[in-house]
């Protein structure tokens, strides 16, 4: 079938509003006609071809719509199911058997290679292969097919344009909190950037009790929408001296820093930050993959501190996504207070107002 697709045909774009084709599901695919679909920083990186993607493209990995079609064998949605799409994993290996699909050892393959194993493409313009299935979806289109472990059914009254983000950047923020560093009550917590992942972390401070959320993040009305949601400090990184102020807040130090920016100067200050047995979660990529965390290690060892990298929150999504449902639909996770709509052929405009700090989270609505 033909739908319209918003095409990357070069590194860094534009995206191009174009007419594709999208094939039928196969054996455990799922066609999805999308209806909501954010935009994430990742589409970003990737847009700019330094992981090397394959042009022409289809990004697009936070969408939500309605089921169009399934392939032979699928039993867990059928047509008209509402839906939210999240990362793909292989299901077999060990880390996947242990429902951590997120450290799925064939990641790379089933979310950021844009073929099928057999080299087929489920789109392409005018017969020629366009790379897709990105996140095991490619959703900046009109359809998009996923497969069953990337695919959740929610209730029919779902917001789709309010939930859609769940399927990256608030898992992300909020499952580093509540998931991978299994934030306790009354522990304090320090989280570096205030975007749509780092407010997620705040919020997921909160769900979990957290006594001091210290949010540091150099925009004022990110500031104060960390604060709103949750955080009961915030400091701006270019005020002074970052470390001090976090220790004037927590003297002893924070036991866990999130970080959600990939800002390497004010990452490096983190291993300052935190208390004896604190731990450290690196969220954010940073600009190079040359990027180093340097640890002290006398000190390290003295205080027993960890440090670990986080994909997605730890999240097993067909088990945390409904969690995060019912936190929202109890108003612990008020996503709306900082996404903003806009059309599929305004995703130019969305990026444009995303670098210049006009949004927090794009997310396009296709009819
Ligand atoms: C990404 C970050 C880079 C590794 C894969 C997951 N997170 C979401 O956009
Ligand atoms: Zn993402």
């Amino acid at each position: 079938m033909q739908t319209q697709a918003a095409v990357l045909n070069q590194p860094n774009g534009p995206f191009d509003i174009q007419t594709v084709e999208i094939a039928d599901p196969l054996a455990g695919e799922i066609r999805v006609a999308v209806k909501a679909v954010g935009i994430c920083h990742t589409d970003l990186v990737v847009a700019s071809g330094a992981m090397g993607l394959q042009f022409p493209a289809v990004l697009g990995h936070e969408g939500a719509g309605i089921v169009d079609a399934v392939g032979a064998g699928v039993t867990s949605v059928k047509p008209g199911d509402k839906v939210l799409l999240t990362f793909n994993s292989c299901g077999q290996c060990k880390p996947c058997s242990h429902h951590e699909p997120a450290y799925c050892n064939h990641f790379v393959p089933y979310n950021m290679v844009g073929v099928r194993i057999d080299g087929s493409t489920r789109i392409t313009r005018d017969g020629a292969a366009v790379s897709d299935n990105f996140f095991g979806q490619s959703s900046f289109a009109g359809y998009a097919i996923s497969n069953e472990r990337n695919v959740l059914k929610v209730d029919d009254d779902a917001d789709l344009a309010v939930l859609a983000p769940l399927g990256c950047g608030i898992q992300t923020g909020a499952g580093a909190v509540l998931r991978s560093l299994a934030a306790k009550a009354g522990e304090t917590l320090v989280v570096i950037g205030a975007g749509a992942v780092g407010l997620s972390a705040v919020m997921g401070g909160k769900i979990a009790g957290c006594a001091t959320i210290i949010a540091i993040e150099p925009q004022e009305g990110r500031r104060a929408l960390a604060l709103e949601l949750g955080a009961t400090h915030a400091i701006d990184p270019n005020a002074g001296d970052v470390v001090a102020a976090v220790r004037g807040i927590v003297a002893d130090g924070a036991d866990m820093v999130v970080d959600t920016s990939g800002y390497m100067p004010v990452v490096a200050l983190s291993v300052n930050m935190i208390a004896n047995r604190g731990r450290i979660g690196l969220v954010g990529v940073p600009g190079s993959l040359d990027a180093v965390l340097p640890i002290p290690v006398v000190q390290w060892i003295t205080i027993g501190g960890t440090v670990r990298g986080i994909i997605e929150g730890d999240s097993d999504p067909l088990v945390f996504l409904p969690e995060l449902i019912a936190h929202h639909k109890a108003g612990r996770l008020p996503i709306e207070k900082f996404s903003k709509t806009y059309r599929l052929d305004q995703i130019n405009e969305a990026i444009d107002d995303a670098h210049h700090g006009k949004c927090i989270k794009a997310v396009l609505l296709i009819d």
